[in-house]
């Protein structure tokens, strides 16, 4: 058998635009998504290459309680769907994330809200995230790193934000993390 280790395609694994949306509204929340956004970089095969800015938004949904702070965050992966929702949980657990009350207060929330070429509308992970297009504090702080980025009902993101305006966000603070500056300035075509 010939040896292929050296070979360069025994190292060639596709890498995939996803973006994630990041919630937390119990603790210091602006430190726990700083934290995941460095948690994030850390993934095996995995890179940030644009975050938007961190946005105070009311709770939609679940029980009373406190404001948000939203952000989400682009990555540039070669790992899989399954992989990568299994590692955003353990990401989770790790910010101190329990799971009581649907919709409720939670230290820190990653959902997968986009992953290039991958669908799915049921199981354990859906994608894109059947929820995403009604919610400002998703489409305002993507709409800052991927306006024109097409959602399942056909619309941009900067189309389906003007439909939910009426929701509360305010942009609190600048990137938690500055954009790698080799990283392309706009998403591939999508
Ligand atoms: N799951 C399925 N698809 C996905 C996906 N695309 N990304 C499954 C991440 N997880 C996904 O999630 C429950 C299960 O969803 C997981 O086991 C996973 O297998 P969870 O995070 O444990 O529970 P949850 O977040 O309470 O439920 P859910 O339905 O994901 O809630 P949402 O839709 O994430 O909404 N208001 C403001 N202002 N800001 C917020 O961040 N967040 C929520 C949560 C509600 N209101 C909010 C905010
Ligand atoms: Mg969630």
């Amino acid at each position: 058998m010939p040896d292929r280790s050296e070979h360069p395609l025994s190292s060639y694994a596709c890498s995939a635009r996803v973006y994630l949306g990041l919630g937390s509204n119990q603790g210091d929340s602006k430190m726990v998504l700083q934290r995941a956004v460095g948690d994030l970089s850390g993934l095996p095969g995995s890179r940030v290459v644009a975050v938007s800015a961190l946005y105070l938004t009311a709770p939609i949904g679940g029980p009373e309680q406190p404001p948000f702070l939203n952000m989400v965050v682009a990555l540039e992966t070669t790992m899989t769907p399954l992989d990568l929702l299994e590692a955003v949980q353990d990401i989770e657990d790790a910010a101190g994330r329990t799971r009581e009350v649907r919709w409720g207060p939670r230290t820190l929330d990653v959902d997968i809200l986009w992953y290039h070429g991958f669908e799915a509308t049921e199981g354990p992970l859906r994608v894109p995230h059947p929820r995403m297009e009604e919610r400002r504090f998703v489409l305002e702080p993507l709409a800052e790193i991927a306006p024109d980025l097409m959602l399942p009902t056909g619309r941009t993101v900067r189309e389906a934000l003007a439909s939910v305006l009426e929701q509360a966000a305010t942009r609190v603070l600048g990137p938690a993390v500055s954009r790698d500056d080799d990283a392309p300035s706009d998403p591939p075509q999508e």
